[in-house]
């Protein structure tokens, strides 16, 4: 994979691109460059820059930081090809979906820009006479962002552009799995940055690290939000040194997403939201559909269809057109996604597919077939997230107990059900339905758009990020009593007398 050109497009020079740390394609487990990670005093003096641009950016009107956000999704829109090929090269995700990201970059750019000019606060009714309360949202400083392999760019996005037109700067630290993408978006900003001219520089620093440059992050008392996207494991062990200094933690951490399928179910609609949740993006998206709860009497026929249309789906290169799966991550997510059939199959699991798939003799890449697992109830191995192309399928009789089994997992993401009935629909909605932070009808739980807010509860760590009102998240709110009268009434009807 020669990914020299299409970065140098972007700015990125071949002679950058060295140091200790190799990038490799998923697609051949071929090299794609060297880059070096930071250590702990580089990080700091990152901080320490952003922090500088923030104090001046903080003072920019927001339009006008909207407009650099305009600017950056220009140059997004004139390199969606390279960063979106860039993205699948670095992923291993279908061409398609490189594309798709990249999109969602520029419609987060766009909502950012126009909220540039909607940064609003509310005003209260006062108790006292001739008083006034309002809110007004201020810039909060340095945000920490921690990204994962999967979605390289654009969740940095939907928590980078909100921060910056909040009036914040960014400290980001991409997976060490897929650093040439961060590179890329930094070199894109910093052209955005220099048609507008006058922005600060380091309004945007990279550092480049693993699971210890997260944790310095973590612990800087320079960086009062910290926004971290990535497995429980890496919620649990980075909000404990968070909080541990009283700062804010933003977490969109680990899916265990269920699909109900209903006996009033459109079937085909039904099938086509089924594969894409759960095969799209080889199994490797937060959002994946991972349990399938379906009613008894049209759970065969489903899974006839499933176990046809699974094993038909086209397995191989990413960049070749048609191909639906493309190959894992690395050789450790096969390792864990065999160790889960084997411990479903130990269950009582039937399982289809799920083997390597050889492509193109390509020795260090892991392509798999997905799999469909069929089991007789919820195991302790359904319950848990693996982060690969396996979809667990359990019957239900009552919709009681299917809503029970969609809550029955730690983490709380997204959800699914699938029905022509009203009442079901509704329910499933409802307080008594899906306990989960995105809840869909008749759309599977994968593939959100940004225009609504992202993220979960539970285990999946309670933070929303894009649409609707996450930006609040990255500013801070100061409450104003504004006294505009000759009197000075105490509130509570506290009367406390002083003076002569
Ligand atoms: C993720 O996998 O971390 O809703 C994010 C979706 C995408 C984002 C997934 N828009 O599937």
């Amino acid at each position: 994979m020669d990914v020299v050109p299409l970065l140098a497009r972007m700015g990125i020079m071949v002679s950058e691109l060295s140091g200790d740390l190799a990038v490799r394609s998923p697609i051949d487990g071929a090299g794609l460059g060297r880059v070096r990670s930071m250590d702990n005093a580089e990080l700091a003096s990152a901080v320490a820059r952003a922090h500088a641009a923030f104090l001046s950016w903080r003072l920019v009107p927001p339009p006008r930081r909207g407009e650099l956000i305009r600017l950056f999704a220009e140059e997004l829109r004139g390199h969606k090809n390279d960063l979106g090929r860039l993205v699948t090269v670095e992923t291993g995700k279908i061409l398609q979906e490189g594309l798709g990201e990249v999109q969602e970059m520029i419609d987060i750019c766009d909502f950012a820009v126009g909220l540039s000019r909607q940064l609003h606060g509310l005003t209260m009714a006062s108790e006292r006479p001739n008083h006034r309360i309002m809110e007004t949202w201020l810039p909060l400083g340095v945000v920490g962002i921690v990204t994962a392999f999967n979605f390289p760019v654009a969740v940095w996005a939907w928590n980078a552009v909100l921060a910056l037109v909040c009036g914040d700067a960014v400290v980001w630290k991409p997976s060490e799995k897929t650093p040439l993408s961060a590179l890329a978006v930094k070199s894109l900003l910093a052209r955005a940055a220099e048609r507008l001219g006058g922005t600060p520089s380091s309004l945007l620093e990279v550092v480049i690290g693993g699971h210890k440059t997260a944790e310095a992050l973590a612990d800087h008392p320079q960086v009062p939000l910290v926004s971290a996207t990535g497995s429980c494991a890496m919620g649990k062990a980075l909000a404990p040194r968070i909080a541990a200094r009283l700062g804010r933690a933003l977490l969109e951490l680990g899916g265990n997403n269920a699909a109900i399928v209903t006996p009033s179910a459109d079937p085909e609609l039904t099938l086509r939201a089924v594969l894409f949740s759960a095969i799209g993006t080889a199994g490797q998206r937060c959002t994946t559909l991972r349990r399938l709860i379906v009613h008894n009497s049209i759970r065969d026929s489903l899974v006839e269809r499933l176990k046809q249309a699974m094993g038909n789906a086209a397995i191989g290169d990413p960049l070749a057109p048609g191909t639906l799966v493309g190959p894992l991550i690395d050789g450790s997510a096969f390792v864990a996604m065999q160790a889960a059939l084997a411990q479903a199959e130990a269950d009582g699991g039937i399982r289809f597919g799920g083997e390597r798939v050889d492509v193109k003799n390509w020795r260090d890449a892991w392509y798999v077939r997905p799999a469909l697992v069929l089991m007789p109830d919820q195991t302790a191995i359904v319950r848990q997230e693996t982060f690969a192309p396996i979809l667990y399928v359990m019957g239900y009789d009552d919709l009681d107990h299917a809503i029970a089994m969609n809550n029955e997992v730690p983490q709380g993401l997204a959800a699914s059900i699938f029905t022509n009935d009203l009442r079901e629909a509704e329910r499933f909605l409802s307080a008594s339905g899906s306990d989960c932070g995105i809840t869909n009808i008749n759309i599977g739980p994968s593939g959100a758009e940004i225009g609504g807010a992202f993220g979960g509860e539970k285990e999946t760590g309670g933070g929303r990020e894009a649409g609707s009102d996450s930006w609040k998240a990255y500013m801070r709110r100061a409450t104003n009593t504004i006294n505009y009268g000759h009197d000075l009434p105490l509130a509570q009807g506290i009367i406390f007398a002083t003076g002569p």
